[in-house]
């Protein structure tokens, strides 16, 4: 028997346990004792029924990723799950945790399922590019009916205890000791001569089903509007189909086949990638994993601005207590109406109960001076991009806040070590750059200054995690990483409006590459008057250097087109629609742009344009990874597609460049440097992976 699996009988229960820290992954050491413990099991004569469960902090989370690309080991997941669900003895599985993938998968391989009523549900297979593979899009449709189970798959999302009893995946919820409470629940079982449910002959919600017919393209239909080019739901569809049109083995064969092509597709192996570079973003290699933290218990926002408020939900969103603290009352009253008009909002929309709202507006408390952060454990400031003003601050809450206090600042392009500088504790002092809204955004850049201690970064790096954050660690420069690297982008597609192309063109190729959206219709969304104001603050102080980016967007600020705010930008929008319209105003001054800056416009193909789009952010981010700046090519790409929206199922851009070939890339960055000038420089990096055939995340 494998050590990682035992079995013994307890009374007339023959119980199965596996212990495979720390998520009791599926792995080939798995699976083998699985197969010999429910075959030994079957044998035990003793033995009426088999009650499978897991030591540690979870139940089976799924098969294990890291096996995934490798050539497969027996015995299959499938070839175990059969010979459960064809055991002669009723197999009951004992949940807590996180029931995922295929270890839902065993779950509705048993013919009985309990749990406590904290374990998750979830088949999370879509989101790795994946599929259920092991009989999940066959089984869950046949327990929980067809349209829940579609939307459990396609979305990959969980369900809890309560709402698993209450669709029948959960036969019982069982309280107090789980192994206790799945023993009695097995012997009752065997004491009511209960047989075993095999999920594979339920057929009640397949009737239903086939009475809607047109149920499956409606799913397609919505999911491919929202899927961005990401495949993997619409696979999932596929493969739910087959309960209806197929018999129970030949839906699974099919299930496999779509499970296989999946499992090869570039896109499973980028979200594959993504799953292990958001773990390992949260690993700084100088701050073990046991640095002491401050334990956060309330924290203080500075500035009720939109940034402010949205800080602010996110300390409340955590269950943790707040002060939100501006010196103008006005400000501060608005600021405190705007977040409780966005919870009320989210209630509305039933994505939060009223009961829970009001615990959390409970826990954010409006401060009018500076000294309401003195028993703050954490202070972020939000105020305005003024030097002089954040300096002023940080001195005051050098002596206002607690000595032991974390200081943060929220800036997305001053100096966070001359904002230190201007206390007496630079070591407590970091950045925290939150994306807006902050409320709603994944990403916070945490500024790791010259001088900032490890325990003030773990201990920001915790409270990200408490807010749903993803923290990603990045060192002091203009525009950190992220902002940064979206220069270089938003640069380019200025020049190529100027060149040739035209914003609605521009926009189509990013959006069709997997973004949200292209850098025009963004510039509309931020609202072009930011840049309008950096622009001629520059120009002022003469800091612009090379090729000007700014001439369409400055003459559009001219004529107050500041985008979605002025119903015009780059776009038109229609009353009461932030749908972008290609507007020939915009198109006639382009071309007059270009004619007053002696430009010959040329037809530019949508490669270029990607290219030019793309590869001066990949560019940016090695000079950014030569520096320093960014620990890992990893974070850069979690970075991207947390804040910015870049595709997943595309890997981020560094995955990107590597998918690309960075060879490929730098011949590319080489040639528009003999074309358009110095600003394409490759970075060292980019040259030195390129000549010795290297790529920026190992792989
Ligand atoms: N395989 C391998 N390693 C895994 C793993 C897995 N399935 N899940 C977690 N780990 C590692 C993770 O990399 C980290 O390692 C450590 O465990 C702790 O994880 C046939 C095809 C379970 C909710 O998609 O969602 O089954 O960084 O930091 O925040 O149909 O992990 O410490 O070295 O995330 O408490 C489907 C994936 C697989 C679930 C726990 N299952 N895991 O979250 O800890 S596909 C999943 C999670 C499949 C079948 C198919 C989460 C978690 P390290 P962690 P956590």
């Amino acid at each position: 028997m494998s050590e990682l699996v035992t079995y013994e009988r307890q009374g007339e229960i023959g119980v199965i346990t596996a212990n495979n820290p720390p998520v009791n992954a599926l792995g080939q050491g798995v699976r083998q004792g699985l197969a010999e413990a429910i075959a030994q099991g079957v044998a035990d004569g003793e033995a009426k029924a088999l009650l499978i469960i897991c030591e540690g902090r979870t139940f089976f989370a799924g098969a294990d990723i890291r096996e995934f690309g490798k050539p497969p080991q027996a015995p299959g997941l499938p070839e175990v799950l059969d010979a459960i669900e064809s055991s002669p003895k009723p197999i009951v599985a004992a949940i807590h945790g996180t029931a995922f993938g295929g270890g839902l998968e065993v779950a509705l391989a048993c013919h009985y399922r309990c749990g406590v009523a904290s374990a998750q549900f979830g088949l999370p297979e879509v989101k790795l590019g994946l599929l259920p593979g092991a009989g999940g899009t066959q089984r869950l449709p046949r327990l929980i009916g067809v349209e829940p189970a579609l939307g459990m798959i396609t979305s990959g999302d969980p369900i809890g205890g309560k709402e698993a009893l209450a669709n029948g995946l959960a036969d019982e919820l069982v309280e107090g000791d789980l192994r206790e409470g799945a023993l009695a629940f097995a012997r009752r079982i065997v004491a009511e001569g209960k047989p075993p449910v095999k999920i594979r002959d339920l057929t009640a919600s397949i009737e239903e089903a086939k009475a809607k017919p047109s149920l499956f393209d409606d799913y397609r239909k919505r999911i491919a509007a929202r899927a961005r080019g990401n495949l993997s739901a619409l696979r999932c569809i596929d493969a739910v189909e087959g309960v209806v049109t197929l018999p129970f083995d030949e839906g699974i064969a099919r299930e496999r086949a779509l499970f296989q092509e999946a499992l090869v597709s570039d896109q499973s192996a980028a979200l594959r990638y993504v799953f292990f570079a958001e773990r390992e973003v949260a690993k700084i290699p100088d701050v073990p994993k046991d640095t002491p933290t401050l334990d956060v218990k309330r924290g203080a926002v500075l500035g009720a601005g939109t940034m402010g408020g949205g800080i602010a939900m996110n300390f409340a969103n955590a269950g943790i207590a707040v002060t939100l603290v501006d010196v103008n009352p006005d400000v501060l009253k608005r600021g405190m109406e705007i977040i409780e008009r966005n919870y009320a909002s989210t209630v509305s929309k039933g994505r939060l109960s009223q009961e829970e709202m009001d615990k959390r507006m409970a826990l954010i408390t409006p401060g009018e001076g500076l000294e309401a952060v003195a028993g703050a454990d954490l202070v972020i400031e939000a105020v305005f991009e003024d030097m002089a003003l954040k300096k002023e601050i940080f001195g005051k809450l050098d002596t206002l806040a607690r000595p032991d206090a974390v200081l943060a600042t929220n800036t997305s392009t001053l100096d966070v070590n001359e904002i230190a500088a201007a206390t007496s504790r630079p070591g407590q002092v970091l950045g925290m750059h939150f994306f807006s809204p902050a409320n709603v955004m994944r990403l916070l850049e945490i500024v790791r200054g010259a001088k900032t201690e490890p325990g003030p970064l773990a201990t920001a790096m915790a409270v990200a995690r408490r807010m749903g954050k993803v923290g990603a660690v990045v060192g002091v420069c203009d525009g950190f990483v992220g902002n940064r690297m979206l220069h270089q982008y938003t640069r380019e597609a200025a020049f190529l409006i100027e060149e040739g192309a035209l914003p609605q063109q521009v926009d189509k190729v990013i959006t069709g590459f997997g973004l949200p959206m292209g850098p025009f219709a963004m510039g509309d969304l931020a609202g072009l008057d930011i840049g309008f104001r950096v622009r001629k603050h520059r120009k002022a102080q003469g800091t612009l250097t090379g090729r000007y980016a700014g001439h369409v967007a400055d003459r559009l600020c001219e004529m107050e087109r500041f985008g979605q705010k002025t119903s015009a930008g780059y776009y038109r929008y229609e009353k009461g629609s932030r749908a972008p319209v290609p507007d020939p105003d915009v198109e006639a001054l382009i071309l007059k742009t270009s004619e007053e800056l002696g430009i010959a416009r040329r037809n530019i193909s949508d490669e270029e344009i990607l290219a030019r789009c793309l590869y001066p952010m990949i560019n940016e981010a090695a000079k950014i990874l030569d520096e320093g700046i960014a620990l890992r090519a990893s974070d850069v790409d979690i970075i991207w597609i947390n804040g910015y929206g870049f595709p997943a199922h595309r890997g981020g851009p560094m995955f990107h460049a590597d998918s690309v070939g960075v060879k490929s890339v730098y011949d590319a960055v080489c040639e528009f440097q003999k074309e358009h000038g110095d600003v394409w420089k490759p970075a060292n990096l980019l040259k030195k992976l390129a000549e010795e055939g290297g790529t920026f995340t190992g792989r």
